[in-house]
């Protein structure tokens, strides 16, 4: 049954465990060499940034960038696997330290737009309509830096020009709180569906939900879940896991807050989240002290935290629930669930 859920996760997810207080401590693992583990993990979808799919996208032309992504999507066809989505990282470039769309520069704003529709040509090269936005550096650092009205209006300008360069994109907004910024634009899902609401086509503008940035921002991820499927919006998701409010930690899913896990994945069974078609994707990062020869299994734990939680909400007494709702005895609900987690 619980077969029927499709996983992904992002080439980032492999990686060398370098943090903002030490180096690497594993080696690179070159992006073929990943694709080859996908399947073996488990996981039959590939989460892009526009140049994980095209490194040195910078320095070629547009149609140099669409030949390097169709070798790509050829890669992908090879192993079987598909593009989920794509997603302009703006963050890295020179061009992107001020956040790009919504840079006091207007070159780089320019740039920034321009990235964009690279980022589309790569996504339809590659055989998918996704775009995901995570505006990592879209806000402040000090607030009186910007004008915080003028920059939502580059923001719906930069989604509005990308919808009407590429008729084909669907943008799902990935939604953080802060880091690396003091403050991010665009901090939760409310925020990208009124955005959504008003592009130039808000039918492809939906959310991306990561359970981390939801608990940055003091929200319940299944919550956050369960809005953007009550507007049809829940495109992507990001599931991981996060011990309070600090760093985006990026945890194994489950691994701080079990409940927490199986009330994301109540919510995603509640909206018929895998008829969808649409992918789980895991956003999880390895621990730094992990070695080389096992820095993998954050995901395939992640996805089988994933599967048995399905299971859980699958099995647990509907009765019960039923008896505890029409009696409003909540405690004896809440005392259910416990012991269903728990195995009793
Ligand atoms: C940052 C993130 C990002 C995004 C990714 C795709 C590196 O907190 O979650 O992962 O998910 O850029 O949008
Ligand atoms: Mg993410």
């Amino acid at each position: 049954m619980a077969a029927e859920y499709r996983f992904s996760f992002g080439p980032w997810n492999i990686h060398e465990g370098a943090d903002p207080f030490g180096p690497t401590v594993r080696p690179s693992i070159e992006f073929g060499k990943k694709l080859k583990r996908y399947k073996e993990l488990g996981f039959d979808g590939v989460q892009f940034h526009d140049d994980d799919a095209v490194p040195d996208m910078e320095n070629l032309s547009p149609e140099q960038i669409v030949k390097q992504a169709a070798e790509v999507k050829s890669m992908l066809d090879g192993e079987g696997l598909v593009a989920e989505f794509v997603a302009p990282r703006l963050w890295e470039d020179p061009r992107g330290i001020d956040g790009g769309f919504t840079a006091n520069d207007s070159a780089c704003r320019a740039w920034a737009v321009e990235r964009f529709k690279r980022c589309c040509d790569i996504g339809n090269a590659l055989g998918t309509p996704l775009r995901v936005l995570w505006l990592a550096r879209e806000g402040t650092y000090i607030r009186e830096s910007k004008n915080a009205i003028t920059a939502y209006q580059y923001l719906f300008d930069a989604i509005n020009d990308a919808l009407e360069y590429d008729p084909k994109a669907e943008i799902a907004i990935e939604p953080k709180p802060n880091e690396p910024m003091d403050h991010a634009y665009v901090p939760t899902i409310g925020h990208a569906l009124a955005l959504a609401q008003k592009a130039v086509d808000p039918a492809r503008v939906g959310g991306l939900i990561e359970t981390a940035h939801a608990l940055l921002a003091g929200l319940d991820p299944s919550d956050e879940m369960a809005f953007a499927l009550s507007m049809g919006k829940l495109w992507s998701v990001h599931l991981n896991d996060q011990n309070g409010l600090k760093f985006d930690q990026d945890k194994t899913f489950g691994a701080a807050n079990l409940r927490g896990a199986y009330n994301q994945v109540r919510v995603l069974e509640l909206g018929g989240y895998p008829e969808s078609g649409r992918f789980v994707g895991l956003d999880v990062k390895a621990m730094r002290s992990q070695k080389a020869d096992v820095a993998h299994k954050h995901l395939s734990n992640s996805r089988t935290v994933f599967l048995r939680l399905v299971e859980k909400v699958r099995t647990f007494p509907k009765d019960v629930e039923q008896q505890c709702i029409a009696d409003r005895d909540y405690e004896a609900l809440e005392m259910a669930v416990l012991e269903h987690l728990m195995g009793g």
